[in-house]
């Protein structure tokens, strides 16, 4: 960082939600423990090691064990809020409909939820955060059978809200379909490693698998509106992840373009059938042709009476890029709108200092200028669900702990917020930190962490990094000036 840029610590409104969040797999471990099925990422971790820098996720942080103690470190934070998803394969350990279901497993997120609540902590819970049942994608390739999928997924949820929807008032159905659909079913670097490289149809399976996303969470956001809502009272949305794009060369109308571009084809793609109720948008329709599925006049009717029921638009969101308009053609399977993303533009200037892993840079101006675009083209209330960063040299634990780089990450993301919601009229509800601790960063292994709280993966011992203590502090402050 600059000498010029300090953080300044602008209020946030009072009743502002703060919180951290994880992913099943990535903290729980205990991956047979009581019953648990084995999910995609057990198989992709295990039978494909050098695609994830040759770790599992076998005990990862050990929060299936460790709950207790950890619910007692967020609350020692003075957490309002933690995001959590449940692993579909430890409560339907085959994943289907008519499969049977573990009691243990269920038992488990009950005693969280439980302590959670104890605490005065509010559980938001995400349904799907990648780890599939091995069971359904064995059957029939899990998300790439829209109806198989939609009908299991359904089922799933239903048993969700029946169990914990008394205490859970806040679902998310997917965690970032983008990611799910490019990076699992196109780049191959998540599981279940579909790529040109294993011979999958890397020209329809990412539109297939994020056609099956969209029609499942509408599917079971009116299921909860219909059987749940009238006594459960909560809110269920969808998470959506994207960074903001600036153009490569801001005196020039082809890289102007590009970036509104790059932004329609990474978020329009599911915000516009989930939050509009409408078609793909056409800038899609009209490059990807055939390769983009249809919706029946059904599944647009379906769209179109469950966009109102979203509650809020779930925000992940990390850094900023320069996008480039190619003139060459483009492969027969690009996903870009034959776009080329960069950390540098045209003048030489970086998109902001990189931080501890090469894809994410600080660059809050971008992150204020994405909570305007999303709340210009969908005008729901935001809630931050990820946000964060791993440092750069944070290898031990003594440099771990005193994080600078990602306290002044945190100190301007949150300034973005502030200017957002008192200067632009944006409604900003809530932030979560990406992440309470660090973990098992999927196909990256143990080596980036994101956590605000150190793990010693030999020990499993929890120490607070110097930005969960600074977390803590600026909100106190930040709230307190605006009452
Ligand atoms: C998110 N990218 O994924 C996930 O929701 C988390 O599970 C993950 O640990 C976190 O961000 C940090 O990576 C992303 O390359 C992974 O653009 C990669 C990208 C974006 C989000």
């Amino acid at each position: 960082f600059g000498k010029e840029l300090t953080v300044e610590e602008l209020p946030l409104p009072a009743d502002f939600a703060w919180g951290t969040a994880t992913a099943a797999y990535q903290v729980e471990g205990g991956i047979s423990a009581d019953g648990k099925g084995k999910s995609i990422w057990d198989t992709y971790a295990h039978l494909e090691p050098s695609r994830t820098n040759g770790e599992n996720a076998d005990v990862t942080c050990d929060h299936y064990h460790l709950v207790p103690e950890d619910v007692e470190l967020m609350s020692s934070l003075d957490v309002d809020v933690y995001r959590f998803s449940i692993a579909w394969s430890r409560i339907i350990p085959l994943g289907g409909r008519n499969d049977p279901i573990n009691e243990k497993g269920i038992a488990f997120y009950n005693d969280l939820i439980d302590r959670l609540l104890a605490r005065n902590i509010e559980p938001v819970v995400t349904l799907y955060h990648w780890d599939a049942p091995q069971g359904i994608y064995d059957r029939y390739t899990a998300l790439l059978d829209t109806a198989e999928f939609q009908a299991d997924f359904k089922h799933y949820a239903s048993l969700c809200f029946s169990r914990f929807g008394d205490r859970v008032k806040k679902w998310v159905t997917f965690n970032e379909p983008y990611i799910i659909s490019i990076f699992a079913h196109l780049n191959g670097t998540l599981a279940p490693g579909h790529c040109r490289a294993v011979g999958t149809d890397t020209k329809t399976e990412p539109w297939r698998v994020g056609h099956t996303v969209i029609l499942s969470h509408a599917t079971v956001v009116e299921m909860y509106m219909a059987d749940f809502f009238p006594t459960q009272k909560g809110q269920i949305s969808i998470v959506l992840n994207g960074h903001f794009y600036e153009p490569y060369d801001t005196t020039s109308q082809i890289h102007i373009d590009a970036a509104q571009r790059r932004l329609v084809f990474y978020i329009g793609w599911f915000g516009d059938p989930v939050f509009l109720g409408q078609d793909y948008p056409p800038e899609m329709r009209a490059y990807l042709g055939s390769r983009l599925p249809e919706f029946t006049a059904e599944e647009r009717e379906l769209l179109q009476r469950t966009a109102k029921f979203n509650a809020f638009y779930g925000m992940n969101h990390y850094t900023t890029k320069y996008a480039r308009a190619l003139t060459d053609p483009p492969a027969d399977d690009d996903w870009t709108g034959n776009i080329e993303e960069l950390a540098v533009n045209s003048q030489g200037q970086e998109a902001g200092p990189v931080s501890g892993i090469a894809w994410l840079r600080a660059a809050p101006g971008g992150f204020r200028k994405l909570l305007n675009w999303v709340w210009d083209r969908y005008h729901l209330p935001v809630i931050v669900t990820e946000n964060g960063c791993p440092c750069p040299g944070e290898d031990d634990v003594e440099t771990a702990v005193d994080d600078k780089y990602r306290q002044m990450y945190f100190g301007l993301y949150l300034d973005a917020i502030s200017r957002a919601i008192y200067e632009d009229g944006v409604k900003v509800e809530g932030y979560y930190a990406w992440s309470l601790m660090d973990n098992y960063e999927w196909s990256a292994g143990y080596g980036p962490r994101f956590g605000i709280v150190h793990v010693d993966f030999k020990t499993l011992k929890r120490t607070p990094k110097n930005s969960a203590y600074y977390l803590k502090e600026s909100f106190q402050k930040r709230r307190k000036a605006t009452k």
